[in-house]
């Protein structure tokens, strides 16, 4: 389709102040708010192998996030479901040395569209920043977390592992993923679940919350 081929080109050319007025045809057009967002999806995947075969760099990586954030922003009230009292209450946050945070607030929107209200912690958040707030929070059951890099996996675990060592982790499930998490690593490290995807993520928040 014309407009979504136009969405992902700008998606990838980082161009921030068409991307939301494009989600925002598209809609009016009566697209699915899913293909809307799967065409940005599949720009930033197109950066990312860009990028791996060392073609665009870093500053291009970041624009085409801009871009798309842009575009998420006008999407997410068409995601957002109605309804009044929340399922629940679900912290989330990209892991400490991270700092990607696309697919975590697709992933805070879907949630939130199952009627859970979330508190989102940002990126490069400390392990001892999850623990501060479920001890402030006891309302909050769940726990979401995010990592994109190899070398942040390691932060779920000290994540998990603080989580524990406040003596906390009875009182909450705690959620695993991102690009390089596998569900082999989410045993590994005691997580309760691991998805690979926004959509399967708020799915399985529902599950754990209900
Ligand atoms: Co970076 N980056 N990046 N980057 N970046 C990747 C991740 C990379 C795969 C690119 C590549 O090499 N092909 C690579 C990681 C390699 C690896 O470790 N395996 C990489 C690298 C190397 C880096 C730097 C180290 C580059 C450098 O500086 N030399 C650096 C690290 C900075 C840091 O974090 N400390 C870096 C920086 C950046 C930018 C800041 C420029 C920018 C991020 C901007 C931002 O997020 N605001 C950026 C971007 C844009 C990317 C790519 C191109 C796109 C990421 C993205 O937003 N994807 C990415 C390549 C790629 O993904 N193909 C890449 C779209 C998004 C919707 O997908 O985040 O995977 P994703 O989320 C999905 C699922 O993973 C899942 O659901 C989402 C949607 O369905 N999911 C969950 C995510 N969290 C979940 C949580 C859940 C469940 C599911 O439960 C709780």
């Amino acid at each position: 389709m014309a407009i979504l081929d136009d969405l992902r080109e700008k998606t990838i050319k980082g161009k921030r102040k068409e991307t939301g007025p494009l989600v925002q045809q598209a809609l009016d057009e009566g697209l699915d708010p899913q293909e809307i967002l799967d065409a940005m999806i599949e720009a930033m995947g197109i950066i990312g192998e860009r990028f791996t075969r060392g073609e665009c760099f870093v500053p291009e990586m970041l624009v085409a996030a801009r871009a798309m954030t842009a575009g998420t922003d006008v999407l997410k009230p068409a995601m957002a479901a109605g309804g009044t009292e929340p399922l629940g209450y679900c912290v989330i946050g990209t892991v400490a040395g991270d700092m990607h945070d696309i697919g975590k607030n697709l992933v805070r929107m879907m949630i939130e569209g199952k009627g859970v209200e979330v508190t989102d912690l940002g990126v490069d958040v400390a392990p001892e920043a999850f623990v501060d707030y479920l001890s402030q929070h006891p309302e909050c059951k769940l726990v979401a977390l995010s990592a994109l890099l190899t070398t942040t996996m390691p932060s779920l675990d000290a994540t998990v592992k603080a989580i524990v060592d406040a003596g906390l982790r009875d009182q909450v499930k705690i959620m695993v993923g991102g690009a390089p998490v596998t569900q082999e690593f989410a045993d590994e490290i005691g997580a309760d679940a691991y998805t690979p995807d926004a959509g399967a993520a708020a799915e399985k928040a529902a599950e754990l919350l209900a």
